[in-house]
């Protein structure tokens, strides 16, 4: 019993994580249909296995298929999505099409699981900084409220991409061997400069917007609210990135509603929250870290103090894998969270 999938740009970064995440967490797939542009249509990817041939997404490639996860850009969801709908398929969207569409839940299931009852054919998997960031805080919510976040990010090159990933490598050789670097892709891929991203930081992560901030930055702040279902939350976001392979940290400030709220507070609720581990223990230098959270399913959070002018308020620091909590493991969880709600069309 299982049902019947397909997985549209199966050949990229996220879509070979949802592809590994679906295989690992046992979702009931009969069938699998890896999807793609054109250009990448004849590649083989690998599922419980089996070697499977890309093929080009097309309209009819949704006839039968129950279940649909989009990474594939956000044009490819917005031309295929509805035409997947149409068919007959629930669709889990990776991309920014849809995110702010009134009518399509945007669903981190630790924080909204119950909103993908409203959905009309189409769930919008968040932007990973935002994803990790929430799936931290609604836990501290739930029990002290929240007025405000401050968020600075230090965002993985995996997070723009399979081709952001080798520009990183060959500019660290290249800058290692006294050699020219010539950027090509960051940090965005269409915007006119491109910058060295090896031994660098660059506070740009997609296009800047009229008001000044970037849209990843936009995506951070107008998500939260979505998700949190709280127009009134003040969230402000500067994202900068990094030469990590894989692994989002942020640095959190956080202001809460809740009068007399202390450190050990904030750590027993997010001990207990599912999805989050707890790694703060200065006195041992314990704190998350890219590298450690690379590979891993939860989100990490440590180095939680208190602010030193504000009573409510609070820092901390939040890291997870960005292709996987902040992308295809999120994707499949809502999947599985469907399921669970009967939301999906009965497998066969
Ligand atoms: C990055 N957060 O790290 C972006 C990638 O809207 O899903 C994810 C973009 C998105 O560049």
């Amino acid at each position: 019993l299982g049902y019947h999938v397909a997985i549209v740009g199966a050949t990229g970064a996220v879509g070979q994580q949802m592809l590994k995440t679906l295989e690992r967490l046992n979702f009931p797939v009969k069938t699998l249909l890896p999807l793609s542009s054109k250009r990448s249509a004849g590649k083989k990817v690998v599922f419980k296995g089996e070697e499977l041939t890309v093929q080009e997404a097309t309209p009819e490639s949704f006839e039968g298929i129950q279940l649909a996860l989009f990474s594939a850009g956000g044009s490819v969801s917005k031309a295929l999505a509805p035409e997947a709908v149409k068919r007959g398929a629930v669709v889990v969207d990776n991309t920014s099409a849809y995110r702010m569409a009134g009518d399509v839940p945007l669903v981190v299931p630790e924080v909204n699981e119950e909103d993908l009852r409203d959905h009309n054919g189409i769930i919008a998997n968040p932007n990973c900084s935002t994803i990790q960031m929430v799936a931290a805080l609604q836990p501290i919510r739930q029990a002290f409220g929240l007025k405000r976040i401050i968020v600075s990010t230090y965002q993985a090159v995996s997070g723009a991409g399979a081709e952001a990933i080798d520009e990183m490598y060959v500019q660290s050789r290249q800058v290692l061997n006294n050699e020219q670097v010539n950027p090509e892709i960051l940090p965005v891929g269409g915007d006119k400069k491109h910058y060295q991203i090896a031994f660098n930081a660059i506070p740009q992560i997609d296009k800047f917007q009229d008001n000044g901030f970037t849209f990843e930055e936009v995506k951070m702040i107008q998500e939260t609210k979505k998700i949190m279902r709280d127009q009134t939350i003040q969230v402000a976001a500067t994202c900068v990135r990094l030469p990590v392979e894989s692994g989002h940290s942020e640095s959190v400030y956080i202001e809460v509603e809740k009068e007399g709220v202390t450190v050990p507070q904030l750590r027993e609720v997010l001990q207990a929250a599912p999805g989050i581990t707890l790694q703060d223990d200065p006195a041992q230098q314990i704190y998350p870290m890219a590298i450690e959270a690379a590979g891993k399913d939860d989100v990490f959070v440590g180095r939680i103090r208190k602010d030193l002018d504000q009573e409510k308020g609070f820092h901390m620091w939040i890291v997870a894998d960005n292709l996987l909590k902040g992308a295809a493991l999120n994707s499949v969880q809502i999947a599985f969270s469907l399921q669970k709600l009967g939301l999906l069309e009965n497998q066969s």
